[in-house]
């Protein structure tokens, strides 16, 4: 997909701050560094609208971009930065949590891993989250211009396993710096949005059948 419209509509610090318009939401979930804002950057085709961390751990509030009026992509701060205070680290916590569950238009999470390393206890601790509470994960394993194309299987393979993955969900090997898997996330984020839009309609039917 080219994406041709994109803007930042707000960075939130507070959920009264969100978005109200329903649209589709897909947050990016990762270590602080992996490159979720790289990501989603790449994806929208843009160098540098989703800040690039100077220093690790500096998004800190949920960003907002809404892409072709269709749907947001919601950048989330970073876990795992050992230099940010610990009661600020709970209070970030608690605002992903929050907006984790209880987020009504958010479709799915895009969780980021490095395809170079097995996933750390975090990311172990975040996909297990996401199953538990049965939110929808795409994975994505980035920086895979950093290892040579013939290692990628066998990276991927690790992630995987350290994951303990659900094959029913999307995996996939991803570079900010050169593309790779770009159009396979859309594709991923189009089916997403496809299965949730099939769902509603069951609903709506079932309650049909309901009421009369
Ligand atoms: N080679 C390479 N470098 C990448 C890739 N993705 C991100 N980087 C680099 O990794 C660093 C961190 O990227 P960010 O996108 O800022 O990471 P982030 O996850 O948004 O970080 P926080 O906002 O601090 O949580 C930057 O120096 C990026 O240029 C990639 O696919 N390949
Ligand atoms: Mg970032």
């Amino acid at each position: 997909m080219k994406v041709n419209n994109v803007e930042l509509v707000i960075s939130a610090a507070k959920p009264h701050q969100y978005p109200a318009d329903g649209l589709p939401e897909f947050a990016l979930a990762g270590r602080s560094n992996v490159g979720k804002s790289s990501f989603i950057n790449r994806m929208i085709g843009r160098k540098s609208l989703a800040r690039i961390s100077s220093k690790p751990g500096k998004t800190q509030t949920l960003n907002f971009y809404k892409i072709e009026n269709e749907l947001f992509f919601v950048d989330v701060p970073g876990y795992g930065y050992a230099k940010v205070a610990k009661t600020e680290r709970a209070a970030w916590g608690q605002m992903i949590e929050t907006y984790m569950t209880d987020r009504k238009p958010l479709f799915a999470c895009v969780q980021i891993v490095d395809l170079r390393h097995a996933p750390s206890a975090d990311d172990v601790a975040m996909y297990e989250f996401l199953k538990h509470h049965e939110i929808p994960a795409i994975v994505i394993a980035t920086k895979a211009d950093k290892i040579p194309k013939g290692k990628w299987q066998k990276h991927l393979k690790v992630v995987k396993e350290t994951l303990d993955f659900d094959p029913l969900d999307d995996i996939i090997v991803f570079s900010s710096e050169t593309g790779l898997g770009k159009d396979e996330v859309w594709k991923a984020v189009k089916k997403r949005m496809y299965e949730q839009k099939e769902y509603e309609a069951e609903l709506r039917n079932e309650q049909k059948e309901i009421d009369e």
